[in-house]
């Protein structure tokens, strides 16, 4: 990807998965820019620093001007009041696809979510066609990034990944997991097949690896040629020998949400 990415900005690059992807997309593009509201630390090699409030229009439109792509994932990442949700995720989005159409439309990787689809339950498989279901006002956020990121593409021609992410974690950590998991490698590969593609369009993808009890069909993208090669049924022993099994009725066993479903309206 360094022959083709002379600058990639990674949002929210102080979070769990940015932490990560700092980590593993290091030397895969000339320079990688990192920001977030949250203290980065300091710069290493091909690294540069940009604290940013995604909130701020302006910021944001100095935060994006000479990258060559975008991984987004900065926001609010769990459910939250809607003052905050709004900040971040709405009015964040809305800088960010601004910004992009303001300075040579680089391709964006959005961190959707699975909670755009909670209330769907685990037993049914979705593809690209599924209702959106939200499970909380985290998951109409992104509904609303998903919603933006179309508008910007039929408008402008604004390229996006819509990643659906589930869970992306070292490893699968419950029995949800071995529905939603997705390695952070496969993340990786994802990111690169999305840069690397020579035509991309606004497409939504679940992020999720090979699971062998996985809900979601990604064959409406397979035109990108990206296969996820990590399996959380490798792991499936050892939850079934360390992690409690839930009851059926219990939302975490019930939706594919989860316990988000089970989330009250935050007030502040
Ligand atoms: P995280 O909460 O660890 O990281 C989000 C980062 O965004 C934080 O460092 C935070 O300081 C930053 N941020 C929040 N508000 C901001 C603002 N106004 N301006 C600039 N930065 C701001 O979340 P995580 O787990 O790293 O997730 C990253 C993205 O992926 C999020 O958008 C999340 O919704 C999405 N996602 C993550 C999943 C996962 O399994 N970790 C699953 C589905 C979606
Ligand atoms: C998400 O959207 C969250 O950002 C993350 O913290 C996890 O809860 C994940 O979904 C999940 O559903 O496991």
């Amino acid at each position: 990807m360094s022959d083709m990415m002379n600058r990639i900005l990674i949002t929210g690059a102080a979070g769990q998965l940015g932490g990560m992807l700092r980590e593993k997309l290091k030397g895969r593009a000339g320079v990688l820019r990192l920001s977030d509201v949250a203290d980065l630390g300091p710069a290493g090699e091909g690294e540069e620093i940009v604290p940013c409030d995604l909130a701020d229009g302006a910021a944001v439109k100095r935060l994006v001007e000479g990258c060559d792509g975008i991984v987004h994932l900065g926001g609010i990442s769990v459910e939250k009041s809607f003052d905050l949700i709004e900040a971040a995720n709405l009015r964040g989005v809305y800088n960010l696809y601004e910004a992009a159409r303001a300075h040579g439309m680089p391709r964006i990787v959005f961190a959707s979510s699975n909670h755009t689809i909670g209330y769907h339950e685990q037993t049914e498989r979705l593809d690209h066609t599924a209702p959106y279901r939200p499970d909380s006002l985290y998951g109409v956020s992104k509904i609303f990034g998903e919603a933006v990121a179309q508008l910007y593409y039929d408008k402008f021609g604004q390229e996006s990944a819509l990643v659906r992410i589930g869970s992306c974690t070292a490893r699968p950590e419950n029995w949800r997991m071995l529905a939603t998991w997705f390695s952070p490698d496969d993340f990786v590969s994802l990111i690169e097949t999305v840069f690397r593609a020579p035509r991309l369009g606004c497409t939504m993808l679940w992020g999720a690896s090979n699971n062998d009890h996985g809900w979601w069909d990604n064959s409406h993208a397979d035109f990108l040629g990206w296969k996820p090669k990590d399996n959380a049924a490798d792991f499936a022993a050892e939850i079934a020998r360390t992690v409690p099994r839930p009851g059926p009725d219990e939302p975490v066993a019930k939706y594919q949400g989860g316990v988000f479903t089970d989330e009250p309206i935050h007030e502040s």
